[in-house]
């Protein structure tokens, strides 16, 4: 196990070595100052070094092998912490041709180079394989291969957009790209970017037999064999003009052309895959460097930051040890529990679903292991494995084996009694130093503790629907939780691969609190008569997946219409007036998807049609309202974003970064805006000032800007200094 070097000696230690024996020079990568290897300007100037000794014959090197001694990466990409210094696109085009340089010189080396690769290799990790003779990869699970680029607003910078579709074709290479998509080994084997999959504790021998049987000329690496080669059909040119056609397609069907990158990705690879590689490289850079400095890919660095961050901070001032999750327990094998259960099982974990009637822990654990079963498939895992996965999941409509649990997360119906009885049974039978966490989304964590004889181990877990897809868990803390739970709840969530922040308890917590005021405002605009179909257009074009009334329409009316009224009790002040929409909906039966009567109309298989025109009726037909796109986006947008700014100043949020994480992971706020905190930064604390005022003066006292918002245009402060997140 590679050990990380304090700051002195980590200055000292390379982050690359090389030994040569025998002919075989094993190039070691492990990064001391990091926990994953990155191409940094340290590493481009060692490797560089390596590479002049290598181009001069030293030590007789007939082949080489590229390996880490990190485990869990192999290179996990350029060092986004550098994109930070990109002063403007030729910065930013000088580093990637720097490291298309650096990738050239291994490729032109007249020795054979194998990429002996366990871990992830992704962005400029998956470059430098590319640019290796032969690439063998482990089958352990940490093995990632994948260009995910786009999802950092850039393109591929070292060669990706030029090696990959002439190794695997344009089809295969630009759904990669496109979507950033990570593979296994096998599927990575299957695509044809990697020549072997090996079991990791035999990979540094058999990449060591394989380089000198290369330089024997007793191996060909699959891309020079004939039946390597990628479908030549594709590169006529009607099928091209095709491939790039639905691409583009399906980008703006996806992105609605918010996002340049994945547009200028398919121009570089349209017009470089005719070119020389050299040409190509060239088309590369130049987009590369405008497309790193532009706003989306920085918003995009921040929310990678961000959100990796707040996976690596359990949310304490003092740490605290977490205890180990192995087995959980979740009562209510609704959507949510059943959801909760299968993320957790897929995640190893053993789980007790629970629920008063036999057959409704059956129908939970049905769609538990329907939704484990779908995800076995595109893993492609065996059907002993499909059994074992699915077996994790055990049904009961008893609290036995309960104290066995680590946690035990109760996702019954929103109602306190019903919660609180609950929680005194949990207790009775889970016992001490069981976590006991709630799925509630609107109830106070505070109120729920009130019932519980250990009120010190109550912690809302407050999952998103659906849970298999949504990121975020907002893990709500009252004043009495004590750190271990806070600790052990943060641990579970980033065990079962989810995004966590910590918030404290209040109304709405933080991302119900901030969506609220949202929500209600686009049900005010309906009462003034704007078309329901130009609010959801108007935020989908503003970023959000779907627009707000769609969304009342998937969360349910009825949940909508609790929360509004705990929201406006909280929060009368500014919320106290809530639309009237939304409780003459309910009173006519309309819930929405979950009873196919909603804003909006349904099939008799849920397939969504267009607006109920039945609904303006309901809401007293007020005349038709043509409202400019930018005015709805700004009264939505901005009522949001100054919500999101006083939970921080009421301390409800404990920094910006977890605003920004819960925004953008849990309701979906448009990433290349980056979350609600690096908006104002990005527009200016007294742009948004003055844009809040102007809407108070005319619509009222719910857009009154936020105390830390006036202070903040004051100050002339940003929420996020210069290398922050
Ligand atoms: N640059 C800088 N820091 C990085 C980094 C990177 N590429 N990858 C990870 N880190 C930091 C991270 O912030 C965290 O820091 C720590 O490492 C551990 O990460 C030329 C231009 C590799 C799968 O997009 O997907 O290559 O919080 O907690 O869960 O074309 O990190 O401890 O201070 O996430 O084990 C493309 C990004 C770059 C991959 C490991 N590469 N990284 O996951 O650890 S662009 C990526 C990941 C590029 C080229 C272009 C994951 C991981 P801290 P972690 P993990």
């Amino acid at each position: 196990m590679a050990t990380i070097l304090d700051e002195e000696q980590a200055q000292a230690a390379p982050p690359v070595r090389m030994e040569i024996s025998d002919g075989l020079a094993v190039i070691r990568l492990n990064d001391p100052a990091r926990p994953v290897n990155v191409i940094s300007e340290g590493l481009l100037r060692e490797m560089g070094d390596l590479l002049d000794r290598l181009e001069n014959g030293e030590g007789g090197v007939r082949a080489a092998v590229i390996i880490s001694e990190k485990k869990g990466t192999w290179i996990a990409g350029a060092d986004i912490e550098e994109f930070k210094n990109f002063q403007g696109p030729a910065d930013a085009e000088a580093a990637s041709r720097a490291g298309q340089e650096l990738l050239n010189r291994i490729e032109r080396l007249r020795i054979p180079v194998v990429a002996a690769i366990d871990g992830a290799a992704l962005g400029g990790g998956l470059e430098t394989a590319l640019a290796c003779t032969y690439r063998i990869a482990t089958d352990s699970p940490k093995t990632k291969l994948g260009l995910p680029e786009v999802q950092l607003g850039i393109i591929p910078g070292a060669g990706g957009t030029a090696r990959l579709p002439r190794l695997i074709g344009l089809r295969g290479a630009l759904d990669l790209m496109l979507t950033g998509k990570q593979l296994d080994a096998r599927r990575a084997l299957k695509a044809g970017i990697v020549d072997e999959v090996v079991p990791a504790p035999i990979l540094l021998e058999v990449a060591g037999r394989q380089a000198m049987a290369l330089a024997a000329r007793k191996l060909q690496p699959r891309a020079a064999r004939p039946s390597g080669s990628p479908d030549r059909v594709e590169n006529l040119l009607p099928m091209k003009r095709l491939i790039f056609s639905k691409a583009r397609q399906g980008v703006m069907s996806k992105t609605h052309g918010l996002y340049p990158a994945p547009l200028r990705l398919l121009k570089v690879v349209e017009r470089g895959i005719d070119k020389s590689v050299d040409e190509a490289l060239d088309l590369e850079a130049k987009a590369f460097g405008e497309l790193a400095v532009t706003p989306e890919a920085r918003s995009l660095v921040h929310v990678f930051f961000t959100s990796t961050a707040a996976k690596n901070d359990p949310g304490l001032e003092t740490p605290a040890k977490a205890n180990p999750i192995d087995q959980v327990a979740i009562v209510g094998a609704g959507f949510m529990g059943a959801g909760i259960a299968a993320t957790s099982a897929e995640a190893g974990i053993r789980v007790r679903l629970k629920d008063v009637k036999p057959e409704a822990a059956a129908k939970g654990l049905r769609t538990a292991r329907e939704s484990l079963a779908k995800r076995a498939k595109r893993k492609k895992m065996k059907r002993f494995q499909v059994t074992a996965l699915t077996d994790r999941v055990q049904p009961t409509t008893e609290y036995t084996g309960f104290h066995a649990s680590d946690i035990v997360v109760e996702a019954v119906f929103e109602d306190l009694d019903l919660k609180h009885r609950v929680i005194k049974e949990i207790e009775d039978a889970a016992g001490e130093g069981v976590v006991l966490g709630s799925n509630t989304s609107t109830i106070p964590i505070t109120k729920l503790a009130e019932a519980s004889a250990r009120p010190d181990h109550v912690i809302g877990l407050h999952f998103f629907s659906p849970v298999e897809k949504m990121p975020l868990v907002e893990i709500i803390t009252h004043a009495g939780t004590a750190d271990w739970v806070t600790a052990t709840a943060h641990g579970y969530a980033k065990k079962i691969g989810k995004t966590p922040i910590v918030v404290h308890d209040a109304p709405g917590f933080y991302v119900n609190r901030i969506l609220s005021p949202y929500m209600a405002e686009a049900a005010l605009l309906l009462q003034e008569g704007v078309r329901m179909e130009d609010i959801d257009r108007a935020m989908t074009d503003w970023g959000f997946p779907v627009g707000p009334i769609t969304l009342y329409d998937e969360v349910g009316l009825d949940v909508a219409q609790k929360a509004g009224k705990i929201m406006a009790a909280a929060f009368s002040d500014r919320m106290g007036n809530p639309p009237t929409v939304v409780d003459r909906m309910v009173e006519d039966g309309r819930l929405g998807r979950k009873n196919g009567k909603g804003f909006y109309t349904f099939d008799g298989d849920g397939k969504k049609g267009g607006p109920d025109e039945a609904v303006y009726a309901l809401i007293g037909n007020p005349s038709k309202k043509e409202m400019p796109k930018a005015e709805i986006q700004e009264r939505l947008g901005l009522v949001m974003v100054n919500e999101a700014v006083r939970t921080l100043e009421e301390g409800v949020l404990r920094s910006a970064r977890d605003g920004d994480v819960g925004a953008v992971f849990g309701i979906g706020f448009p990433p290349f805006r980056g979350g609600p905190f690096w908006f104002v930064d990005t527009e200016g604390a007294q742009s948004v000032l003055e844009r809040l005022r102007a809407l108070e003066a005319r619509y009222g006292k719910r857009f009154a800007p936020a105390a830390r918002l006036e202070e903040m245009a004051r100050d002339k402060r940003r929420f996020f200094e210069d290398g922050d997140a």
